[in-house]
């Protein structure tokens, strides 16, 4: 494959892909309450600065995922088969997937993401680390229907989806989203999930509103990037960082305050805001162990096994296709 085949196959997605960042910013601040989407927050800065969030002492959602999945690697992956199809939704560039793929040793290993670049780099990385492992990247969305080639078809379908992602969706689209996986693996089909647990709301809080305003700067980037791609004039400096935690709904919410009344312009679009008025612009939902299985269940999946930490900050679930 050369180098011109594949430029043009980027540039036909990423085109695409601004066009739907474009919809979705225009609609998303025409709404009521106006919102954005969190999977716009990972451009390359975005990216960074999610890599530095998760080396934060307040955050401890990585590190503690990542201490499960060293200490229960042997026990996920007895659960999870060896020699089967693992697929992963996200590049699979973190240290959990090494862990997870050395543990199970796939017969192909399959990363989903809608970042053609952060696939490219997480592959180029985990040949080298894995030079026999068959790796079959897919460019796609994991949120909608995905065409998936039919490699090792007759192998067990695995997904792993760690980092408590489903967190960003509400707890009916994660039944929905957990229904399409479960499509997707088929009836001896499994899936692996990290899955963020609640717990004392000052912990919670301070992994949001970190001291060093990593978190103000991921947020707020959100504005820089539609600046940036979208020819949009918003200045940051009226604009805060706030998040809570939303107890009777179970999650973060995060959201940019607008900090005086003011109109931004995003190409030939233009938006009011009331001073106080915010974009919401990530929920981090939080679940009970009990919860997250009833959820499953409703999806056509049991739960079958889940891995925690003794201070049970955060759990790591494994689903069986029912
Ligand atoms: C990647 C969605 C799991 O919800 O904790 C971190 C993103 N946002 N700090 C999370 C995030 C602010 C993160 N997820």
């Amino acid at each position: 494959m050369g180098r011109d085949h594949r430029s043009r196959g980027n540039s036909r997605i990423e085109a695409a892909a601004l066009a739907a960042f474009r919809q979705d910013v225009i609609a998303g601040l025409s709404l009521p309450q106006k919102a954005l989407p969190p999977k716009h927050f990972y451009d390359a800065a975005g990216s960074r600065l999610f890599e530095r969030i998760c080396r934060l002492a307040e955050y401890y959602p990585t590190r503690t995922e990542l201490a499960i999945t060293r200490a229960q690697a042997g026990a996920i992956a007895r659960f999870a088969g060896r020699g089967g199809v693992l697929m992963e939704y996200g590049s699979g560039e973190s240290l959990k997937t090494r862990l997870l793929l050395r543990a199970m040793q796939p017969s192909v290993y399959m990363p989903v993401d809608i970042s053609e670049a952060a696939l490219r780099l997480a592959v180029a990385k985990l040949r080298r680390a894995f030079p026999g492992l068959r790796i079959a990247p897919v460019a796609g969305d994991f949120s909608r229907p995905l065409d998936l080639p039919r490699f090792r078809g007759r192998d067990r379908r695995v997904v792993y989806f760690p980092g408590s992602t489903i967190g960003n969706l509400t707890p009916q689209e994660a039944q929905a989203f957990l229904r399409m996986t479960r499509g997707q693996v088929g009836p001896r089909g499994a899936m692996l999930v990290g899955v963020d647990l609640k717990k004392d709301a000052n912990v919670l809080h301070a992994a949001y509103n970190d001291s060093r305003g990593v978190t103000a700067s991921f947020n707020l980037n959100l504005l820089s990037r539609i600046n940036r791609e979208l020819g949009g004039d918003f200045d940051l400096r009226r604009f805060a960082h706030y998040a809570f935690y939303n107890a009777p709904l179970g999650r973060i919410e995060m959201h940019l305050v607008s900090l005086r009344a003011q109109r931004v312009n995003v190409g030939d679009h233009r938006f009011a805001f009331d001073r106080g008025e915010t974009i919401h612009t990530e929920n981090s939902y939080k679940y009970s162990v009990e919860e997250f299985q009833a959820l499953a269940a409703e999806s056509g999946f049991r739960g079958e096994k889940v891995w925690s930490d003794r201070r049970g900050l955060f759990s790591v679930h494994g689903l069986i296709a029912d």
